[in-house]
């Protein structure tokens, strides 16, 4: 009975917030009232909950509350810089400007975008990153789909690339740049190819995958706020692979994508090739770090025998180690549409 009080007294609480947030200094006499005065009714059972809406009473309080919350702006300007990359099109005055939006299923396009600066001319001028100026990746927005991409860069600051959505649907687009100057940042667009479209289940989470005859194994745990170690080790027909080839400057490329909103998580290779120490294989390692508790999806690029293969895993953090094969996350599957079972149920390692 006292959820409904609760949740009055949550929304209350991001009504201050979000003036405060706003700056709005008029404001806080009306939604800066009621957060503390609902406490008590938690103990006041069903009639708090019943009289939950009339949350007015909380005036005292209010103006308290008020004061402090105008003083203070900076909290969400901090949240602002935690927010994880490839949320936000436009960043620190830097806009991903995608110059084809709608593409056809199947069909590969020039797809072209520029990246603008704050004075509103396209960047020319950007550091290498991993031996490129511009990564780009594309998802598609059930998480199911991966492309890493490295467009050409163009006259006036027009990049292109040969893209190709395989299926209809809604994608993320990543431009994971540096421009001079600025810092290092990732933006992302939507894209979208026309037509009927089934979106598929996550992924089950797994410590395996298997791709071209390759299987990766993935060690380690994702916790949230902290930097992760996972190593990721590679073997083929049973045994391990020690001649992988540098690629971009690394053994292994690791994008990793959080479930629910698609933000795009900074991952450092441990070690590079020739650096006296980091091995050709079989094992990789990274240090991830995600910022909540949830599902993400971990995408790893290697090279062997001349081919850049993708692995893909579904990886839960803030959990215990050896997580049970739990559908309980995936977002509510299409019913009509292809189910889960096209995901190969792989056991995890341990
Ligand atoms: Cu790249």
């Amino acid at each position: 009975m006292n959820t409904p009080a609760k949740l009055v007294t949550y929304v209350a609480g991001l009504a201050v917030v979000f003036g405060a947030a706003l700056g709005v200094g008029s404001a806080v006499g009306e939604v800066g009232a009621p957060p503390r005065a609902t406490a008590p009714s938690e103990g006041a059972g069903p009639a708090g909950a019943g009289h939950g809406e009339s949350t007015s009473h909380g005036g005292q309080n209010g103006d308290q509350n008020g004061g402090q919350n105008s003083a203070t702006t900076k909290p969400a300007q901090a949240a602002a810089q935690d927010t994880p990359g490839g949320l936000q099109v436009s960043q620190n005055g830097y806009t991903l400007t995608p110059l084809t939006a709608t593409i056809k299923p199947g069909e590969p396009t020039d797809f072209a975008f520029t990246v603008t600066a704050p004075d509103g001319r396209p960047v020319t001028d950007f550091q290498v990153q991993h031996d490129k100026k511009v990564h780009f990746i594309v998802v598609s927005r059930d998480l199911t789909i991966f492309q890493h991409l490295h467009p050409e860069e163009g006259a006036n600051g027009v990049w292109t690339v040969k893209l190709t959505l395989p299926e209809a649907g809604v994608y993320r687009a990543y431009a994971d740049i540096f421009p001079t100057g600025a810092s290092a940042l990732t933006l992302g667009a939507d894209l979208f190819a026309a037509g009927d479209y089934a979106p598929k289940a996550l992924p089950q989470v797994s410590r395996t995958a298997e791709v071209d005859g390759y299987t990766v194994t993935l060690d380690g745990d994702l916790t949230p706020g902290k930097s992760s170690k996972l190593t990721l080790k590679v073997s083929k027909d049973g045994k391990p692979v020690t001649d992988l080839q540098p690629y971009l400057g690394a053994y292994g490329h690791l994008v990793a994508l959080r479930a629910g909103d698609l933000a795009y998580l900074h991952v450092h290779p441990d070690g590079e090739p020739g650096d006296g120490k980091t091995k050709p294989g079989p094992e990789i390692t990274f240090y991830a770090e995600v910022p909540s508790t949830g599902d993400y999806r971990l995408f790893l690029d290697f090279q062997h025998d001349g081919t850049v293969r993708t692995a893909d895993f579904t990886a839960r953090a803030g959990q215990a180690a050896a997580p049970a094969a739990s559908p309980a996350a995936t977002p509510s599957a299409d019913p009509s549409g292809s189910p889960a079972s096209d995901h190969d149920s792989t056991p995890h390692g341990h």
